[in-house]
């Protein structure tokens, strides 16, 4: 019976911090939101990793990113952070997000390692898993952005997509791990579909046209699940992922290096000094227990190098 003291110990452990961080994006999100302060730190980089692209602090406190060359989970060692490879055959990856207890992360699939189209779910709840295949997206050209809601997963194909679009993944209410089906939600778009976040009853979505710049454009989901007319809300450069902290949007200003904050109407409240991130990719919140306070994470592409946080 000692054998399975500690491991009772550690299962507790774990549940405490897991009420402790309560929420994780969306509730230090929320908590946040009247004390994101864009201009109030530097970067300070927490880990070396090449390109890139999505990063994710799950709703139990874990914390992942995504490059070119793999998925990685961030582990704290005292001060430090690590990055443990989660694939072994070094698949890359692009979008994350969660449901349910669930990682949904897209990564390399049968076209090579630009090819986003594999998708790998993971149990967050069990520390010891480790990702699996789960369904081959059809039909899209660089599956980017990925964002889980009640009504099921929202897939970017940009932003070199051929038919630009966004695809709806219906999900199995009994097994997370299942994709019931694969179609395309929005095909009317002008853009590239990029990063891709979901609050109320929006997606908001950023998009690059080549040779006009950006924008950060809202799609309503109607309540029979057809999509709104899109509208930009918030022209820009080019832009990569965002995030949602309240009832604002953060997003990563790739072209000037820089991170900057609307309201859900576009309006511009607050952004960082220019030139302070190389090609930021990606911008979560993220809080304990693997860090001391509410944090903000940026992840850095092609010219950049690794994942950091602006304190
Ligand atoms: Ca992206």
């Amino acid at each position: 019976m000692n054998y399975f003291l500690p491991v009772i110990i550690a299962i507790s452990a774990v549940a405490l911090s897991a009420c402790k961080s309560s929420g994780g994006p969306y509730a230090a999100g929320n908590a946040a939101d009247q004390d994101i302060c864009l201009d109030c730190g530097t970067p300070r980089q927490l880990v070396d990793l090449p390109q890139l692209e999505n990063s994710l602090f799950s709703s139990n406190g874990r914390l992942f990113v995504s490059g070119q060359s793999n998925l990685y989970e961030i582990h704290r060692d005292g001060q430090d952070y690590r990055a443990d490879t989660l694939l072994p055959d070094g698949s890359g990856c692009s979008g994350l997000t969660e449901d349910k207890g669930t990682l949904y992360a897209l990564c390399s699939g049968s076209g090579g390692p630009t090819d986003f189209s594999g998708l790998y779910t993971m149990s967050l709840d069990d520390p010891l898993a480790t990702p699996e295949f789960s369904y081959a997206l059809t039909g899209m050209t660089l599956p980017n952005g990925i964002v889980a809601t009640a009504s099921g997963l929202y897939v970017t194909d940009g932003p070199v997509a051929v038919d630009p679009k966004i695809v709806h993944l219906v999900i199995d209410p009994t097994d997370p791990t299942r994709v019931l089906s694969q179609s395309t939600w929005l095909a009317t778009l002008p853009d590239f579909p990029n990063g891709i976040v979901h609050t109320g009853t929006s997606l908001y979505v950023t998009h690059y046209r080549p040779g006009f710049g950006g924008q950060v454009t809202q799609v309503v989901i109607n309540a029979d699940g057809t999509p709104g007319a899109p509208e930009n809300i918030a022209p820009r450069g080019i832009m990569d992922d965002l995030t949602v902290v309240g009832d604002t949007l953060i997003v990563t200003d790739w072209q000037n290096g820089s991170l900057f904050q609307i309201d859900l109407e576009g309006n511009l409240l607050q952004e960082t000094a220019a030139n302070i991130f190389a090609q930021p990719s990606s911008v979560i919140i993220a809080g304990p227990p693997l860090f001391d306070q509410v944090s903000i994470l940026v992840t850095e592409r092609y010219t950049g190098d690794g994942l950091w946080i602006l304190d």
